[in-house]
């Protein structure tokens, strides 16, 4: 029995998809923890949930603004919803391939573009 829920609970561990949460301004992309990010690594074969929030200063220009992204590599892409202020959060979910570079791109206008370009995540 104890055999049993210990396989329940480790094919529940991995079956959850791992969460990453990325804060967006038109600074570029960020860590919760506010640390500026431009290479990210996670695990390989894990089905991975970005969460992007936006995470303007009400003070900024750019707080009008909209963003939209776009999860690509070879042969795959993936595009999320929009965020904005009144609607500040979307998430894209799947399992990046061990051995594998994704960029993340901004595809909107905003005034943010050049620091939203060409985000790297690699799968190990
Ligand atoms: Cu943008």
């Amino acid at each position: 029995m104890i055999v049993l829920c210990m396989l329940f609970l480790w094919v529940s561990t991995a079956m959850a998809a791992q969460p990453l949460e990325i804060h967006v301004s038109e600074h570029g992309y960020f860590s919760s923890s506010g640390e500026q990010v431009t290479h990210l690594e996670v695990p390989g074969g894990v089905p991975l949930t970005i969460q992007f929030v936006f995470d303007e200063d009400l003070t900024s220009l750019a707080i009008g603004d909209v963003h939209q992204f776009r999860v690509i590599t070879k042969h795959w892409e993936q595009t999320s919803e929009e965020i904005w202020i009144m609607s500040p959060e979307t998430t894209i979910t799947f399992t990046p391939k061990q051995g594998t570079e994704y960029r993340i791109d901004c595809i909107r206008a905003c005034i943010g573009m050049d620091h939203l370009l060409d985000l790297r995540l690699k799968g190990v």
